[in-house]
């Protein structure tokens, strides 16, 4: 395990990567870093953020398409950290504020209950107490979007902000529902299938995963599921929406 001053070190690099908006290196090549010292980084990184006054409202999933799994080279899933100044409000989001943001179609889940470790598709369905579209910003502070595993870990999974829609009731079967986004005037779409064949099983993961890392779901918690296609670049200010069939729509604006 890496010595706790070069964590440090780490985490500072990586918050003022996010905090002025500017790219740094990649961890991995200046230092030997584990997938575990890379959550403790990520852990790092979020006492700052609590410390600041931000308060985790729950966790996104990452590499839960067989799309991203392949890219990566990777067959396990990764967690990151949402806190409530990530969500973006009516005032939209400013790209000032990111390296070169990309935005995932995803679907969020509220949960009604506690999980953390094993836990069966039944139980992550019974603990679901609210389900909404919802679009992740993913910002990597690594110049050119580039990294390992390792690396993408320690930058919170690559997180960045997320907007959410109305939420609803759970009930709907939401294993096949058709996703479209729109960016820049271009549409992109996708079918929620393509998160781990069904968004449910994020929850799954992510109840595992949160254990690994010494943490647990909270009741009120929010899990962003992952993608249903590859993310898309904003390129410029301008809309950004998706719609999910049966379960309605999400919309933002980007300004300069
Ligand atoms: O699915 C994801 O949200 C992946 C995040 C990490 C990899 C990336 O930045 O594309
Ligand atoms: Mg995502």
């Amino acid at each position: 395990m890496i010595l706790k001053h070069s964590i440090e070190t780490m985490v500072d690099s990586l918050d003022q990567a996010q905090q002025s908006a500017t790219a740094t290196d990649q961890l991995s090549t200046r230092f030997g870093l584990s997938l575990e010292d890379a959550y403790m980084v990520q852990q790092g990184l979020f006492k700052r953020r609590t410390d600041r006054g931000e308060r985790i409202v729950g966790f996104k999933m990452g590499f839960t398409s067989v799309a991203k799994m392949k890219q990566m080279g990777v067959s396990d899933q990764i967690i990151g950290q949402l806190s409530d100044r990530m969500r973006i409000g009516a005032e939209g989001l400013s790209l000032s504020s990111f390296v070169h943001p990309r935005v995932e179609p995803e679907i969020a889940f509220r949960l009604g209950a506690p999980l953390s470790g094993d836990i069966s598709r039944d139980h992550a369905l019974a603990s679901i107490d609210a389900v909404a579209p919802a679009i992740e910003i993913i910002d990597s502070r690594y110049r050119d979007f580039k990294f390992s595993l390792a690396d993408v870990i320690a930058d919170n999974s690559s997180s960045a902000a997320f907007a959410i829609g109305q939420w609803r009731d759970p009930g709907l079967d939401l294993s096949d529902a058709h996703m479209t986004m729109e960016v820049g005037g271009e549409r992109f779409t996708g079918s929620s299938s393509a998160i781990l064949g069904d968004p449910v099983l994020a929850i799954v993961s992510a109840a595992r995963l949160v254990k690994e890392i010494g943490s647990r779901l909270e009741a009120g918690m929010i899990i962003l599921a992952g993608a249903a296609t590859e993310a898309v670049a904003i390129g410029a200010p301008g809309p950004v929406r998706l719609d999910v069939a049966a379960l309605g729509s999400v919309e933002f604006t980007v300004n300069p």
